[in-house]
């Protein structure tokens, strides 16, 4: 086990309960398995941020498949907390806080669902994946709760990684560039048939052509181009993947429960879709 990961199994031992933060768009590999894993020892609490990011139906579908102790939240706005602060309000011991730990992948939520929870902005929050770096404890009524840093798992498929990446939890520049990120991301939306959903905004239609052709018609779209006309396309690929994690291209549930695990792997890109 990593360093961070065995500073949060000793943690464990002084905790009554754990969140579990998972971006609402894939709730599947937004998991953190080590967190899994404490759910033997203590409750674990499921909560899906970024609700306003992802599709209202999917994000149904996945708080009826996760069950009751699921809630999703949209902690820019701050909709979808007060039941979840009643739950755990319903576990507090009579004569001492609760004691909680908010757990989960890179940048999907923790430090800032945990200042909606105190209700002060005490804990860094970032939109880049590895802003906190430390177990910090903070305390409001009834509840001490502690913030860490994110946990990826280094044995999770490399496609995980890529998925990972273009909703904003794993930097695609340490995964080879922005234009691969954008080339999976591409197959993915084909074999999921979510390509004409995802680039309506941009009126960039379906078309039967390679990913790279696809990716090139939204470099001319957006103007990415160089001298003499051809189209940059690390440049369209970093606009494309900018505009998918932070939602400007629209509210998309990218995995829905049941489906399967997007396991695409490097020099594996010919397979079809990647799944
Ligand atoms: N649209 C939207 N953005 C959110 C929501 N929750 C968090 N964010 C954004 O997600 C980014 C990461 O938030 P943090 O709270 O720093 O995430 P974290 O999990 O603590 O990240 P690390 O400390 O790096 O592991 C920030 O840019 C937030 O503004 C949400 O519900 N909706
Ligand atoms: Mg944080």
């Amino acid at each position: 086990m990593a360093r961070g990961g065995r500073k949060l199994a000793e943690l464990v031992g002084k905790l009554d309960l754990i969140i579990e933060v998972r971006d609402a768009r894939a709730p599947f590999s937004t998991s953190a398995p080590l967190v899994g894993s404490f759910s033997k020892l203590r409750p674990v609490f499921c909560v899906l941020s970024k609700r306003d990011l992802a599709a209202p139906e999917g994000t149904r579908a996945w708080l009826d498949s996760l069950g009751p102790e699921s809630w999703a939240v949209d902690l820019r706005k701050k909709e979808g907390l007060a039941p979840l602060r009643r739950a755990l309000l319903e576990r507090k011991p009579a004569h001492r806080e609760l004691r909680l730990a908010v757990m989960g992948i890179p940048n999907v939520g923790k430090s800032m669902l945990l200042n909606a929870l105190v209700g002060k902005a005490q804990a860094h929050v970032g939109g880049i994946p590895g802003v906190t770096r430390s177990v910090s404890w903070y305390r409001t009524e009834g509840l001490l709760v502690v913030d860490s840093p994110g946990i990826l798992d280094p044995h999770a498929e490399p496609g995980v990684h890529q998925l990972l990446s273009w909703l904003g939890c794993a930097r695609a520049e340490v995964l080879g560039g922005f234009e691969p990120a954008a080339l999976s991301f591409i197959r993915f939306l084909r074999a999921r048939g979510l390509f004409s959903t995802v680039l309506k905004k941009w009126e960039i239609e379906e078309r039967d052509d390679p990913p790279e052709a696809a990716l090139e018609r939204v470099g001319r779209r957006l103007g990415c181009l160089v001298a003499g006309g051809a189209v940059n396309t690390e440049l369209a690929a970093r606009r494309l993947m900018d505009a998918f994690s932070s939602g400007k291209l629209g509210s998309v549930t990218l995995e829905r429960p049941g489906d399967p695990i997007y396991v695409e792997r490097r020099g594996e890109q010919d397979a079809p879709g990647g799944l």
